[in-house]
C-alpha cells in the first residue's frame, strides 16, 4: 500500500510495530530515534498516558535512502497494547506495508503474545490484507531477563509462517536495527515486484 508521489519522487512506506502491551515496541522506536542522524529523521511523536503507556500510537518518520531515484520515507508506528484499544490498533494498520511483531520472552507474557498475534491476524484480515504475504518479522524481545523462555520454544510457539526471527534486548538496542532492516528489506522487495 506504499504511497508513491511521482511529482516529488518519493516513496512512503508504513511499518507497524505490533505486540503485547509492555513488550518493548515504544522502546524499539526510541532506540532507532536516538541512533539516527538528524537529517534522516523527523520528530518522534508519542501519545502516552502519564504512566508512559502508548495511548494511541508512537510515530517516527525515517529516510532510508533512495531507490531508483525515489527518496524512500519510512513511517514507523507502534500500537497501544491494552485490550480496550482495539479500535486504534485496527486504524493504525490502515495502509500498512510491513509489520514487526515484538514478542515478550517472559513466560508470564505468553498468553498476551498469543492474544496479540491473533489480534494482528484478525485486524489485518479486516483490512483485506493477507497475513501470509505481508512483509513480516518476529522479534523476541527482553532476552536480557533471567527467566526468559528458550528461543527454540518461542519460535515454535510464535512463528506463523517462515518469517525471519530476531532476538532482541530493545532497551540496550540489541537486535533493534537488525529487525528494522529486515522488515524494510522485505518492503523494498515487494516494491520492486509490484
Ligand atoms: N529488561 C528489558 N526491559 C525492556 C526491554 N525492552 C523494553 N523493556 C522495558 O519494558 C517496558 C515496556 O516497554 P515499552 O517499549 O513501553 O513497551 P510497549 O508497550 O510495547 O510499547 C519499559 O519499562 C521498557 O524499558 C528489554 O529488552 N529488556
Ligand atoms: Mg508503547
Amino acid at each position: 500500500m506504499s504511497f508513491i508521489n511521482f511529482a516529488a519522487r518519493e516513496i512512503n512506506c508504513k511499518l507497524v510495530y505490533y505486540g503485547p502491551g509492555l513488550g518493548g515496541k515504544t522502546t524499539n522506536l526510541q532506540y532507532v530515534y536516538q541512533k539516527t542522524s538528524e537529517s534522516q529523521k523527523g520528530k518522534m511523536i508519542s501519545l502516552a498516558t502519564e504512566t508512559d503507556r502508548t495511548l494511541f500510537f508512537d510515530f517516527l518518520p525515517l529516510d532510508l535512502g533512495t531507490v531508483r531515484g525515489f527518496r524512500t520515507r519510512f513511517h514507523l508506528y507502534t500500537v497501544p497494547g491494552q485490550v480496550f484499544y482495539d479500535a486504534s490498533r485496527k486504524l493504525i494498520l490502515r495502509g500498512v506495508d510491513g509489520v514487526v511483531f515484538v514478542a515478550d520472552s517472559q513466560p508470564e507474557r505468553m498468553d498476551a503474545n498469543y492474544e496479540a498475534l491473533d489480534n494482528l491476524q484478525e485486524n489485518l484480515k479486516e483490512h483485506g490484507y493477507d497475513f501470509l504475504k505481508i512483509p513480516y518479522v518476529l522479534q523476541l524481545n527482553k532476552r536480557d531477563l533471567p527467566n526468559v523462555l528458550p528461543v527454540d520454544f518461542l519460535r515454535k510457539e510464535l512463528m506463523r509462517r517462515e518469517e525471519p526471527v530476531f532476538e532482541a534486548t530493545a532497551c540496550q538496542g540489541c537486535g533493534v536495527f537488525e529487525t528494522l532492516r529486515e522488515c524494510a528489506r522485505q518492503v523494498f522487495s515487494e516494491l520492486k515486484r509490484g
